[in-house]
């Protein structure tokens, strides 16, 4: 954040509408300064105005602004004991729309990131098949294909904050998530050439990286809206999210999203393998674990004001921003408290609204400069409602790590500075 007021006080703000009570509907406010005294950034003349800039091809693949520097994945050292088999995150309170930029989609790898060469590309389709069946990339490239925005959210996101409030900044609390459109082929495509057999009620999805990573989907949700993905918002798909093939499960945990695609096995029953057993299922509090929790449920978090990006503008108009999602639908509403839940707002939505897409949400107040527990609320296209972290905890214990859809809150001081913290 850089944002500096120089030259004159801020002009009276001349609201042009009355709307300003109502808070996030509707505000129209000018921010215009007045005229003071001489502002250098308007009378003197800046290097970028007397001298020429590159010309073009000076980078062929474009590359952010020097003074956008802060938009960057980052990662929790101490969480893991290696990069190879660690996780980064989004920096969502960089972002804004719903589009995750693809160098900023947080990576997580079990083995690294396989360097795929495409023309050794394969993707096997065996098992309860009539016919197993081998595809290049060039193959899959002569399918129909389809275009869908989805977000992928690991089922571990906001894990860490379980027991209490941990890590300051929604980057590390809610950054496993992106969203991304994807351009792939209805997975159901490919199974029906293959021809699934009857007895054929599963599909046990490989990854072709060191880790091997593979899990096991029902026979339905493959049919339903799972994708043979290759590009992501228009592009190759990066290396760290599957170069060149990965598989698309809306709405699904994140983890069985599988990367560097190779092999499809359709079979009678689960695998039950690693990460679907002493991994990915949730320890309950009596220590029987719950299975197969696929669905991501409805979740929110406010990525401004938020630790990374506290307010710097003092007092009076300041923009609340967010996210919010559901495996199960879209967001029809979201609701913002400055008060830690005394008071709800029902904040204004803006962006396309996708089925098991990111959502973003805005609620402009005028802040007096007092303290806030800032929290958001998310409501999701089938009623259901995000809980509170003790609504959680009463079903779930103190034992779980993956599936934390709790809601969160900020502690904004009168400086404007935000702290990751929990209210009972
Ligand atoms: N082949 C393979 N696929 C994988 C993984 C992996 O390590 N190897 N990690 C999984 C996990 S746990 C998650 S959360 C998502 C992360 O996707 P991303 O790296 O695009 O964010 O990929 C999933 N698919
Ligand atoms: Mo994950």
């Amino acid at each position: 954040m850089d944002i500096k007021i120089k030259g004159t006080k801020p002009s009276r703000r001349n609201f042009l509408t009355g709307a300003m009570a109502a808070g996030g509907a509707a505000v129209s406010a000018s921010f215009a300064r007045a005229q003071g005294a001489p502002d250098p950034a308007i009378t003197e003349l800046q290097p970028w105005r007397n001298q020429l800039g590159d010309g073009v091809d000076a980078r062929p693949y474009g590359v952010p602004s020097k003074y956008a520097s802060e938009a960057v994945r980052r990662d929790v050292p101490w969480l893991t004991a290696d990069p190879i088999s660690s996780v980064n995150f989004t920096p969502l309170h960089e972002l804004d729309g719903i589009i995750t930029p693809n160098g900023l989609c947080f990576e997580r790898h079990h083995g690294g990131v396989a360097d795929v060469d495409p023309a050794e590309y394969r993707l096997m389709i065996n098992g309860l098949v009539d016919k197993e069946i081998v595809f290049t990339l060039e193959d899959l490239m002569r399918y129909p294909r389809e275009n869908h925005v989805y977000f992928l959210e690991c089922a571990a996101n906001s894990g860490m904050e379980w027991a209490g409030a941990q890590l300051n900044g929604c980057q590390f609390t809610h950054g496993m998530i992106h969203n991304v459109m994807y351009t792939g082929i209805p997975l159901r495509l490919l199974l029906e050439e293959a021809g699934v057999q009857a007895g054929g009620k599963w599909l046990l999805a490989e990854g072709a990286d060191a880790s091997a990573m593979t899990r096991s989907i029902p026979m339905e949700k493959a049919l339903d809206d799972c994708l043979v993905a290759f590009k992501m918002n228009g592009e190759a798909l990066r290396p760290e999210q599957g170069y060149p093939v990965r598989l698309v499960v809306p709405g699904w945990e994140g983890n069985m999203w599988i990367k560097w695609l190779r092999r499809l096995e359709v079979g009678d029953e689960p695998w039950h393998h690693r990460e679907e057993t002493s991994k990915y299922t949730d320890l309950l509090a009596n220590g029987q674990a719950r299975r197969f929790t696929w669905e991501m449920d409805a979740k929110s978090v406010i990525t401004s004001p938020s630790p990374q990006a506290p307010i710097t503008h003092g007092k009076g108009w300041t923009v609340v921003t967010g996210i919010a999602w559901s495996g199960r639908g879209t967001i029809p509403r979201v609701d913002v408290t400055l008060d830690g839940g005394k008071n709800w707002h029902q904040a204004r939505m803006s962006g396309p609204s996708f089925n098991k897409s990111v959502h973003r949400f805005y609620y402009e107040f005028e802040w007096d400069g007092s303290p806030l527990l800032l929290q958001s609320r998310a409501h999701d296209s089938t009623g259901y409602v995000q809980p509170t972290k003790n609504e959680l905890r009463a079903i779930r214990g103190e034992n779980s790590i993956y599936h934390n859809n709790g809601i969160q809150t900020w502690y904004v001081n009168e400086n404007g500075e935000a702290e990751n913290v929990e209210i009972s």
